[in-house]
């Protein structure tokens, strides 16, 4: 049996990762592999209800920091062994709105975490389990600001200051000058251009024991 093979997609609000998964994994059902969507913060009922209290306050108070940190890494512990693990040990493939890289960009250079903490907290978190491919879909600042503005009332994080999206947005870009495992993808142009993009990075995955 083949292994499974994970796939992240990461990047600012409204850069289009959910936009991308629906047709990535479209796209590789058509080629005849099994695939299983999820989502961070979320995927699991636990990570529901996580994220409930993480986007909309949903425990009546915001969490501090570190109890956010705490939040998004028991979210997704509980991902990674109800449904991540056990579905890359099937041979399927998983991919992921959001993973690790999230915590870096937002907690790191966002809030101004430790990274080398985040990191160590998050092999914790995952039993060290690491994506095979993260597509970073890129978009400037601005845009982001667009695309969240166009929709309904905004959640926790879309509230935060200016400053802080850039810094989470620069943050993505150092992580992927960073790792091999992470392939930036302009995400201003058409659906399609971005598609085509994220078909083209991911193809090589396909080809059994080669990584990009
Ligand atoms: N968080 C998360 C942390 O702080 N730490 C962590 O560890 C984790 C895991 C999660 C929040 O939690 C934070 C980060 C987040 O603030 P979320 O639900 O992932 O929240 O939030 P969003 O990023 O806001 O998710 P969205 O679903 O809203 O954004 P998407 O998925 O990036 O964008 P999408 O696909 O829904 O919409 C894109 C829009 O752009 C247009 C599309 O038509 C659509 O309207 N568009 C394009 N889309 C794709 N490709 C193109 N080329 C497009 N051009 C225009």
């Amino acid at each position: 049996m083949a292994r499974g093979r994970f796939v992240s997609l990461e990047g600012p609000e409204g850069a289009g990762k959910s936009t991308h998964l629906a047709r990535l994994a479209e796209r590789l059902r058509a080629e005849g592999l099994t695939v299983r969507t999820t989502r961070e913060p979320g995927g699991t009922k636990l990570g529901e209800a996580i994220r409930a209290i993480l986007q909309h306050d949903a425990a009546g108070e915001p969490p501090t920091p570190t109890a956010e940190l705490l939040l998004f890494l028991a979210c997704r512990a509980q991902l990674m062994d109800e449904v991540i693990r056990p579905a890359l040990d099937r041979g399927e493939w998983v991919l992921s709105d959001r993973f690790c890289d999230s915590t870096f960009a937002y907690q790191g250079y966002g809030r101004g975490m430790d990274l080398a903490e985040l990191r160590a907290l998050n092999r914790f978190a995952t039993h060290a389990a690491k994506p095979d491919l993260t597509l970073l879909l890129d978009i400037p600042e601005a845009e982001s600001r667009v695309r969240v503005a166009g929709r309904g009332a905004p959640d926790r994080f879309e509230r935060e200051r200016a400053d802080f999206h850039r810094r989470v947005a620069e943050g993505f870009r150092d992580l992927a000058r960073h790792s091999h495992r992470i392939v930036r993808i302009a995400s201003t142009g058409t659906t399609e251009a971005t598609a085509e993009a994220v078909w083209a990075a991911v193809r090589p995955l396909l080809q059994e024991g080669e990584r990009p």
